[in-house]
């Protein structure tokens, strides 16, 4: 077992925090053990509903380092998962030469409009990671677009439909030692061939705060009719390292550049010894989300200390009533 094993010793059952997510009780639910062929690890998945069904893309760390992105579907997004037996989309550095060292941290936005599946993911180049995009209408062909941000960018996805007329794109550009900060930008296109009017949608805050010094988007943009839900994760960095937790804030629903509301403490952190105990100790990296509209349970997928792929569940109207009690977003210089 991992560090968890002190949690019990540690913590009490009768003050802790209210939890907005619930973890599936058998997570994690996908790891390089259950892997069709050989991987070092299984993190940090896309997902979307496809056909009626939960598609997950996966993805998966070879043993030199390198990653790809390989899909798990299942019928209720929990179990009996059909991973596929090779590879979905690989780098393919002799066409798009900055996928030299893989491909990482996919999302997924289904855009009604063009009836396709958007893949916004890392492509690792040598001049660092950056955000590249591909469309499928299948998940078998992808139309590769190559990078749509220079490095290092990366946490990025679009959101589902053209908002005042443009897509818009969430990424998180970074600069040499993320001096004063790593934030969270929103950039727009006409067509994804051009891209402008960039801007800061959020700041990282600094200090002594959960998310002090780097942010950057966890699952893209979930629409609601009170705003988009924006899942972030927020960077601490430590004596021991980094600790990657999830925080959330509350967008406009027509200037998304708007933020309304954002929570001052993380939402979710690492508890328990998938999350804690791994190649990166201490991280939860939530990367994807499906909303079931009936019930308004939403399914969120995330990898755990950069080692597995685990499940937690949530109410969306319980999430905007957390929210709607988070403070108006202030200037970050006031952090
Ligand atoms: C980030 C990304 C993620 C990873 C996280 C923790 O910078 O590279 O893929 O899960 O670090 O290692």
């Amino acid at each position: 077992m991992g560090k968890n094993r002190f949690e019990s010793k540690l913590k009490s059952e009768n003050n802790t925090y209210k939890e907005l997510f619930q973890r599936y009780p058998n997570n994690p639910i996908l790891t390089a053990k259950g892997w069709p062929y050989p991987a070092n690890t299984v993190f940090n998945p896309a997902a979307t509903m496809f056909h009626g069904k939960v598609l997950l893309l996966a993805r998966v760390e070879d043993r030199r380092g390198f990653s790809h992105l390989t899909k798990a579907i299942s019928d209720d997004g929990v179990s009996n998962w059909q991973i596929e037996r090779v590879p979905t989309l690989e780098p393919d550095p002799e066409h798009y030469p900055e996928e030299q060292w893989g491909i990482e941290d996919p999302r997924i936005t289904w855009l009604a409009e063009l009836e396709k599946w958007a893949i916004v993911y890392t492509a690792y180049s040598r001049g660092g990671p950056l955000v590249a995009m591909a469309l499928t209408s299948d998940f078998i062909k992808f139309e590769r677009y190559g990078p749509i941000m220079p490095p290092e960018d990366k946490d990025a996805a679009l959101f589902p439909r053209r908002i005042n007329g443009k897509w818009a794109l969430i990424h998180r550009p970074i600069t040499a030692n993320y001096v004063p900060g790593a934030h969270i930008w929103l950039s727009v296109t006409d067509d994804f061939s051009q891209w402008g009017e960039r801007q800061v949608l959020m700041h990282a805050r600094r200090g002594g705060w959960w998310d002090g010094g780097k942010i950057g988007l966890a699952a893209p943009p979930i629409e609601t009719s009170e705003g988009w839900i924006l899942l972030y994760h927020g960077v601490r960095l430590t004596a021991s390292g980094s600790i990657y937790r999830l925080g959330m804030a509350l967008l406009d629903l027509d200037n998304p550049l708007k933020v309304l509301h954002r929570s001052d403490e993380w939402v979710f952190g690492p508890t328990e010894w998938y999350e804690r105990e791994g190649d990166v100790d201490d991280v939860v990296f939530p990367s994807g989300c499906v909303v079931d509209e009936k019930t308004g349970v939403l399914k969120m997928y995330y990898g755990g200390a950069d080692s597995c792929i685990a499940l937690a569940t949530a109410n969306v109207s319980e999430l905007l009533e957390y929210l709607k009690r988070c403070p108006e977003a202030i200037d970050a210089t006031l952090y």
